[in-house]
């Protein structure tokens, strides 16, 4: 039987806006699954979304046959409108293009894979390694009384870590007191863009004065601006190098042997710049706040290194042994994944009349945005039991994540646009926590540090800082 979808009534005009203000704001929406269900339908300022929460409506939405990503407006407002200063088309970058027909992300798509592929980022260890021994080298030396800002050290390493891989370029980020201009940038486009959820910078927009939007515009400039010099300056000085910018300057998409036009590789470096470290920088942080909370979890992490690294350097064999490392980064996606949502769509070139029920019962139209809330579903209490919201990583060693059920555990999101950059990610991410805990002795800065929740595009601990004191006997 057919029933309607719930649907809080919310008042004229801005609709469920005042239901889901939280300083989180998608904490403000999944309350809503909390208070619903597995699925609710919102309204704000007149356009209806529908949300859901439940493994197995994910799974369904995960569906490539009737269903494909279309992002809602405020990931698309990261993509370039319009065109630069010296006229050329806008292009988007792969993250942002509106669909999987778009032309740019299908030619972006084709031509980068094989850079992405596991050889490829097998070869950028040693640069990993380099950024990575950066990180060390300085807690090492500010000692064991330095209050370490986890996040902000997380976000000089994973910034570094891209830029060196995909570009040969160093932010050298770790010899700066401010975040590079380029950070600043993109942070203040950031929040600018979740900020616009909130009744107080909704109601600050209407003020003549207010210029929010001038300055999102020009922190996009900027970034374009940012990775328009790093694009010629590769071409002003070629090399050899195996990374993301050659494989875009010199790549030829299989299909059509064309090369990538200028904007269309600028669009995707600034891509690459934001989506290649924003997210795990995040997942490192949350990582150690999981393992420092939970302290037989983090003598189980330390053991595993000493086994499989011991003493010496650490080389490529040794990240495929990091079974409990492993649990313990899918366990911290699956609890705070740091892309919290993603957008589902009916498929308009679906070439078959399903009816469209979800779950066999709730009617959604093709102009409905689904969002999965995969900060709920990755909590599913159906799959993850009564445990569901505890941090445990043995239920993530290898026997038992691959009989999760499909929808269950989706941090990289799904189908033909789920993350390019996964092996990157987790290559960086193994390598990070393997070497931090070869080498020191880590503690909570407070105690009684209680995690609190930064949202911008993705979301961070704020306020977490701990302490780190070296090991004896590591080189
Ligand atoms: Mn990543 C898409 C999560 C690391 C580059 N990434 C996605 C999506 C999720 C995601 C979720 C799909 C979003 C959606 O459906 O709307 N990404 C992550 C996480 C990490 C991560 C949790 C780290 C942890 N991502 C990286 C890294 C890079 C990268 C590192 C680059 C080096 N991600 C991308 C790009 C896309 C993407 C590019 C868009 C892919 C596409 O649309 O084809």
């Amino acid at each position: 039987a057919r029933e309607n979808i719930p649907s809080p009534s919310g008042y004229p005009l801005i609709g469920n806006i005042l239901d889901v203000q939280d300083e989180v704001p998608i904490r403000g929406v999944e309350r809503m699954i909390d208070l619903y269900g597995p699925i609710v339908k919102l309204n704000f300022m007149g356009t209806e979304s529908i949300f859901i929460g439940s493994a197995e409506l994910v799974e369904e939405l995960c569906d490539e046959k009737r269903f494909w990503k279309k992002p809602p407006s405020a990931l698309s407002d990261l993509a370039n409108k319009k065109a630069g200063p010296d006229g050329e088309r806008a292009h988007r970058g792969m993250f942002s293009a509106p669909s999987e027909e778009d032309p740019d992300w299908q030619q972006a798509h084709r031509t980068l894979m094989p850079a992405f592929g596991p050889l490829a980022i097998q070869g950028m260890f040693d640069e990993m390694h380099d950024i990575a021994s950066q990180l060390v080298l300085k807690w090492a030396r500010m000692g064991p009384d330095d209050r370490i800002p986890v996040t902000s050290d997380f976000t000089r390493l994973t910034l570094d870590t891209i830029a060196l891989c995909a570009m040969d370029f160093r932010f050298n980020s770790f010899y700066q007191d401010d975040m590079h201009p380029f950070i600043q940038a993109m942070n203040s486009s950031l929040s600018a863009a979740s900020d616009r959820s909130k009744i107080g910078s909704m109601l600050k927009k209407l003020l003549p004065w207010d210029r929010t939007d001038q300055k999102v515009a020009q922190d996009r400039e900027f970034m374009r601006k940012v990775s328009r010099e790093m694009v010629q300056h590769r071409q002003d000085n070629p090399t050899e190098k195996n990374d993301l910018l050659n494989a875009m300057i010199h790549g030829k998409d299989p299909k059509t042997g064309e090369r990538m036009p200028d904007g269309l590789i600028g669009a995707n470096m600034v891509t690459f710049l934001i989506a290649g470290h924003e997210t795990t920088s995040g997942l490192l942080s949350f990582a150690f706040l999981n393992l420092l909370q939970n302290p037989e979890t983090y003598f189980k992490a330390q053991e595993e290194v000493k086994r499989v690294i011991g003493r010496g350097k650490m080389r490529p064999e040794h990240l495929k042994e990091l079974k409990y490392i492993d649990a313990v980064l899918r366990e911290t996606l699956r609890l705070t994944s740091t892309i919290p949502a993603f957008v589902r769509s009916i498929r308009s070139d679906n070439p078959n009349d399903f009816e469209h029920l979800l779950g066999g019962k709730y009617a959604i139209n093709r102009s409905d945005p689904v969002i999965c809330l995969i900060g709920k579903s990755q909590r599913d209490p159906k799959v993850y039991g009564d445990d569901a919201n505890e941090f445990k990583p043995e239920r993530m060693m290898d026997d038992n994540f691959v009989r999760l059920p499909k929808g269950a555990w989706k941090p990289f999101g799904t189908g033909v646009r789920a993350c390019i950059g996964r092996a990157f990610a987790w290559q960086e991410a193994q390598m990070v926590m393997g070497l931090l805990l070869q080498n020191f002795n880590f503690r909570l800065d407070d105690p009684a540090y209680k995690m609190k929740v930064k949202q911008t595009l993705t979301i961070k601990p704020e306020g977490f800082y701990m302490r780190a004191a070296l090991r004896e006997g590591v080189t």
